[in-house]
């Protein structure tokens, strides 16, 4: 298996491998994670990145300190920062939402933190900020108008898209879909009402998306339809890669634990597909671990994530899946449907036979096999 290296741009969120293991129903099972350590000890790893929400890194009294001990560690290691984020879920301030609380001067307040740390990513040199608005939506049908919710959604949005034009920051957004929890239901549950939502912004060009693995399975979609479909919009700007066991809470297990055909069939299209942003891991390093298990699950991550890759360019490379990939016709989709110069007259004037037509077997059963096998490691 190959080591990972900062040019695969792995990258994980200091609140992942500094969870301390603090759930609804159990308090934590480690003691915290000090940035410093979080540094050096990815770096060690082969990592390329971190990224943080404010309140990972620091609180009202020791901002300063906090950034400087950071780049301190940064430039100890070479670690960089491709991407910053805001907490607007943990405060009790935030228990109706941020941008989209009923409570004016919480919004403003919102607004306000979100500001203040993208100048802290202007500064790091991060260019990709998320927004995940896990604590913007409701329990109850009757205790938030949604469309005024999105009016003000829209209203940060602008600002903030405002902001990095006017300060000349080479910053875009990227929007974080989850359909619940915390929250009953959250507003963006899926990237498809992201991408719809997006349109409506007046800098629709500076905003994108940042899909999780989990956050569409909670929903019972698949991941693999929805990054293609970001990526046919242009708007997969970064991507949280996690493991999710169906549909229940967010598991933010480690890559490729839990759907892993799904997985395989990501990181193809990731490869392939000419995605070149960071290979972003948002999961929990299980309450049952300690730190060793910690760091176990940082390599199982890029572990996962590498071997995929390499078991996916050997499926492409077998001459009995290229063959049953013509069977299956899976090339011929990319021939448009009529042909140039051709309209619906010509459509209308010919004849089929469906009967006929219905007689063609895909062999799609034996393509996914051969995709089993060679991710088995059988071939
Ligand atoms: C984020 C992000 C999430 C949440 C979650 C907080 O910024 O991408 O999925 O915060 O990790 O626990
Ligand atoms: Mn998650
Ligand atoms: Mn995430
Ligand atoms: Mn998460």
């Amino acid at each position: 298996m190959s080591t990972p290296t900062p040019a695969d741009k792995f990258s994980f969120g200091l609140w992942t491998i500094g969870w301390s293991g603090r759930d609804p129903f159990g308090e934590a099972t480690r003691p915290a994670l000090d940035v410093v350590e979080a540094v050096h000890k990815l770096a060690e790893h082969g990592a390329w990145g971190m990224s943080f929400h404010d309140d990972d890194l620091f609180d009202s009294t020791n901002r300063d300190q906090q950034v400087g001990r950071l780049q301190t560690a940064l430039k100890e290691t070479g670690l960089t920062i491709p991407m910053v984020t805001t907490n607007l879920f943990s405060h009790p301030v935030f228990k109706d939402g941020g941008f989209t609380s009923n409570d004016r001067s919480v919004r403003r307040y919102a607004l306000q933190k979100v500001l203040r740390n993208v100048e802290l990513a202007a500064e790091l040199g991060a260019q990709t900020y998320v927004l995940w608005g896990g604590r913007e939506g409701s329990e109850y049908d009757t205790a938030k108008d949604v469309r005024a919710a999105l009016d003000r959604y829209r209203e940060g949005l602008n600002l903030l898209t405002q902001f990095v034009t006017d300060r000349g920051y080479d910053i875009r957004f990227a929007i974080e879909p989850k359909p619940n929890e915390p929250r009953g239901d959250i507003l963006l549950p899926t990237i498809g009402h992201a991408l719809a939502f997006i349109t409506s912004l007046d800098r629709p060009d500076l905003v994108g998306l940042n899909p999780e693995v989990g956050h569409e399975q909670m929903a019972g979609l698949n991941f693999v339809h929805g990054i293609a479909q970001a990526l046919w919009h242009g708007k997969l700007f970064h991507i949280d890669l996690n493991g999710q066991r169906s549909i229940k809470y967010d598991q933010d297990l480690v890559f490729g634990h839990g759907d892993l055909m799904n997985a395989f069939a990501l990181v193809d299209l990731l490869e392939t597909a000419g995605y070149e942003g960071p290979r972003h891991f948002d999961y929990k390093p299980s309450r049952t671990e300690d730190f060793t298990g910690v760091w176990d699950s940082v390599k199982a991550n890029m572990q996962t994530y590498l071997l995929l890759k390499e078991r996916a360019a050997a499926f492409r490379a077998d001459p009995e899946v290229q063959e049953a990939l013509v069977t299956a016709g899976v090339a011929d989709l990319a021939q448009p449907t009529l042909t140039d110069g051709e309209g619906y007259d010509d459509l209308l004037a010919e004849s089929f036979d469906p009967d006929q037509l219905a007689q063609r077997g895909y062999g799609f059963v034996r393509l996914n096999q051969l995709a089993l096998e060679h991710l088995a490691g059988a071939r």
